[in-house]
């Protein structure tokens, strides 16, 4: 399978995000990425591609003009070792500005586009290998270690070819990509994440969010409790599949995050590394034509093995 991939995303690597107001390690790290990769590369039925660039008018169909501007102004305006830690178009103290941020947050951009590409050339599955992460990046904010939004960037490509589903499996509900699409009917969100009430984002994943005006029913929300276990988390993946089938999508979009696993440092899940084997199996099961894009998940020496299980999973393939 294809595996679209720009190494230059090391350049953005802010040396902390803020915690209640204390400095802490960024866990958002060049390394995760590189974990990934390396495995893949292992195995060389993994075709891995370069992206290529895409007008930057897709971006500013989710992004609002004036919060583009203001990630490049900023961005351009750093030096080296500089961070800043903005004071607007941000929601959370966790995605600070560096040098190269704009950049390399664009060419996660283009990774995901590109990927998207190839599903409309015909290839299935597909990866995109995308750092840094989207899904809370919102119209007009940054947050949650997001700038742009990939995954719904991909969805609005995707839906000028059909209808697009986007099944979001970090451990963290995808506010950013929930509403780019909430009043539409065109583009369905469904995700599985911790309950908000007890993490991240906090503001939104709630059972009651629907969707709104012509979006009513097209946004699925199933929040799961802490400790949640394989044999859980894959009941509920099955229904939330099921919902899917019955939108009968062209695409699906799978916003991949492997913060689920049990020995990850931010989530709170208990998946074992079988397991992704399990859920990439069971989504390839629903047949549509699908784009991986990574999101978060952060424990650096599992990342590999997680990835790989969910890529051969995705493809009906073993361990
Ligand atoms: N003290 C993604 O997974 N909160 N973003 C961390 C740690 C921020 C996660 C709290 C979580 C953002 C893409
Ligand atoms: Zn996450």
């Amino acid at each position: 399978m294809y595996v679209i991939y720009n190494p230059t995303h090391v350049r953005h690597d802010p040396p902390y995000e803020i915690y209640d107001g204390v400095r802490a390690p960024y866990a958002e790290t060049a390394a995760r990425a590189e974990a990934i990769i390396a495995r893949l590369r292992q195995d060389s039925s993994y075709r891995i591609t370069r992206p290529r660039h895409f007008p930057l008018a897709w971006r500013r169909r989710i992004h609002h003009p004036r919060y583009i501007r203001f990630l490049r102004e900023r961005s351009g305006q750093l030096g080296e070792a500089e961070a800043l830690n903005p004071s607007y178009f941000i929601t959370d103290t966790y995605a600070p500005i560096v040098q190269h941020t704009y950049r390399v947050a664009g060419q996660a951009v283009d990774v995901a586009l590109t990927a998207a590409d190839k599903l409309l050339q015909g290839e299935n599955p597909v990866y995109a290998l995308c750092r840094p992460p989207g899904h809370h990046a919102e119209h007009l904010s940054m947050g949650g270690y997001c700038y742009f939004n990939n995954a719904a960037i991909a969805a609005e490509y995707l839906s000028k070819h059909g209808r697009v589903a986007v099944l979001d499996i970090d451990f963290h509900h995808g506010n950013g990509t929930q509403h780019s699409f909430y009043e539409r009917s065109d583009v369905l969100y469904v995700s599985l994440h911790a309950d908000p009430q007890v993490r991240y984002p906090y503001i939104s994943g709630f059972e009651e969010e629907k969707g709104r005006g012509q979006g009513h029913g097209f946004t699925r929300n199933y929040p799961l409790r802490l400790g949640t276990t394989d044999a859980e988390y894959l009941g509920t993946l099955r229904n939330a599949l099921r919902c899917i089938a019955s939108f009968v999508p062209d695409y699906l979009i799978v916003s991949a995050g492997f913060d689920t696993y049990a020995h990850d440092p931010i989530g709170g899940f208990a998946l074992t590394v079988p397991c992704y084997q399990a859920i990439g199996q069971a989504i390839a099961g629903l047949n549509i034509p699908t784009v991986a894009i990574q999101e978060g998940g952060y424990c650096v020496p599992a990342l590999g093995d997680i990835a790989y299980a969910f890529l051969q999973g995705l493809q009906g393939k073993n361990l």
